[in-house]
C-alpha cells in the first residue's frame, strides 16, 4: 500500500518541526511547500539526511509549486506571518487573510480530499476563512489550538501535583486568545476533577487560578523568552497528534477549532470545542454542557472570534 502523503504549507519553524516529526513517526511521505525559495528544499534535504540514523524511509520534498501537493491526504497550514512590533492585529489579519486565499485555492485545486489542519494565527478566523476559500467540507477543515492549550495546562498541572502528564487530562475551550476557557471542572487527574483535588488538599484555588492564567498567556510566555518568534515544538507536536488521529482512524477525543452548527450554542463559526477525530475528519463536535459561569466565559470568547470574522468579511468582500 502506498504511504500517505502529508503536505505542509509553510516551511518555517513549525513547518520544519512538523516535517521532522512526521518522518520520525513514519506517518507518510512529506511535501514542504513555501514561497521562500530554497527554504523548503533545504529543510527537506536536511531531514531526509537524518533518515539513515533515525531509521525512516519517508520521502521528503521541498517545493514552491502547488502541483507537488497533488493528492495529499493531510495538509497542515502554517503559512503566513507572525505579528511584528508596530503591527496591529488588523494588519496581521489582512496579510494572513490573503495568504489563506492563495493556500485555500492551492488546496482546492490539488488536494481537495485532504484533511486540512490550520495553525496560522489569528487561528479561529483564519481556519474559517481557509474553509471558505478552499470550499472543502467543514468536517475536513479544522484548526489546531485546543490540543496545544490543553497540553500547556496539563504540563502545569502535572508539575504542581508531581504526577505523570499522561494521567492529567484537560479541556481548553473557546477561541485561541486571551479569552480562551480552560475548563477546570472537566480537567482531571486520573478521572478526579480539579475541584475535588482542591478539597483533597492537593492544591489551592489561588494556585489553580494562576495555572489557568498561565495557560491563557502560554503563547506570550514563550514569545517573551524566545524574543525572535513564537512556540513551535509543542504546536507542531499537537498538530501531528491530530493528523495521526485522522490517518489511523483513532477516533481521538481532542479539542480543536471546529465548525459549529448549533453545538454549545455556536452557529456557523469555527471555535475551540471538544471533537472526535477519525477517518471522517472531525466526525463529531462533543456537545458538552457548560455551567452558567463557563457559558459566560465561552460566550465572551465566541464574541471575540465573531469580531475577527467580521473584520475578515470587511477586508475581503467575497467572504461576506
Ligand atoms: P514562520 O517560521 O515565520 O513560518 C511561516 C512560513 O510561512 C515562512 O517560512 C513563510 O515564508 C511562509 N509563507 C508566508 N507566506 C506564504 C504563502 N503565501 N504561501 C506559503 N508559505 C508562506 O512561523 P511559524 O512556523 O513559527 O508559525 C506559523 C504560524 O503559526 C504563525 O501565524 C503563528 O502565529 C502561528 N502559530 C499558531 C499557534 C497556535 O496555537 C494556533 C501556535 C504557534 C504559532
Amino acid at each position: 500500500m502506498a504511504r500517505p502523503k502529508i503536505a505542509l504549507i509553510g516551511a518555517g519553524n513549525i513547518g520544519g518541526t512538523l516535517a521532522h516529526l512526521a518522518a520520525i513517526k513514519e506517518l507518510g511521505d512529506v511535501v514542504l511547500f513555501d514561497i521562500a525559495e530554497g527554504l523548503p528544499e533545504g529543510k527537506a534535504l536536511d531531514i531526509a539526511e537524518s533518515g539513515p540514523s533515525e531509521g525512516f524511509d519517508a520521502k521528503m520534498k521541498g517545493t514552491q509549486s502547488y502541483e507537488d501537493i497533488a493528492g495529499a491526504d493531510v495538509c497542515i497550514v502554517t503559512a503566513g506571518v507572525a505579528r511584528k512590533p508596530g503591527m496591529s492585529r488588523d494588519d496581521l489579519l489582512g496579510i494572513n487573510l490573503k495568504v489563506m486565499k492563495s493556500v485555500g485555492e492551492g488546496i482546492a485545486a490539488h488536494a481537495p480530499d485532504a484533511f486540512v489542519i490550520c495553525i496560522t494565527n489569528p487561528l479561529d478566523a483564519m481556519v474559517w476563512a481557509l474553509q471558505k476559500f478552499s470550499g472543502l467540507p467543514t468536517n475536513k477543515v479544522c484548526g489546531m489550538a485546543g490540543v496545544l492549550d490543553s497540553a500547556r495546562f496539563r504540563h502545569f498541572l502535572a508539575e504542581e501535583f508531581n504526577v505523570s502528564m499522561r494521567d492529567v487530562t484537560a479541556f481548553v475551550l473557546g477561541g485561541h486568545g486571551d479569552t480562551m476557557v480552560p475548563s477546570v471542572r472537566y480537567s482531571t487527574v486520573a478521572g478526579i476533577p480539579l475541584p475535588d483535588l482542591i478539597e483533597m488538599g492537593w492544591t489551592t484555588q489561588e494556585k489553580l487560578d494562576a495555572m489557568v492564567q498561565r495557560t491563557r498567556d502560554g503563547g506570550a510566555e514563550i514569545v517573551g523568552l524566545l524574543k525572535t518568534g513564537s512556540a513551535y515544538y509543542a504546536p507542531a507536536t499537537s498538530a501531528i497528534e491530530m493528523a495521526e488521529a485522522y490517518l489511523k482512524d483513532q477516533k481521538r477525543v481532542l479539542p480543536c477549532a471546529a465548525y459549529c452548527d448549533g453545538e454549545i450554542g455556536v452557529n456557523d463559526m469555527y471555535v475551540g470545542v471538544p471533537t472526535v477525530i477519525g477517518a471522517g475528519g472531525v466526525e463529531k463536535v462533543v456537545n458538552i454542557k457548560l455551567n452558567k459561569e463557563e457559558q459566560e466565559m465561552f460566550d465572551k470568547s465566541v464574541d471575540a472570534v465573531k469580531g475577527l470574522v467580521e473584520a475578515c468579511k470587511a477586508i475581503d468582500g467575497s467572504l461576506a
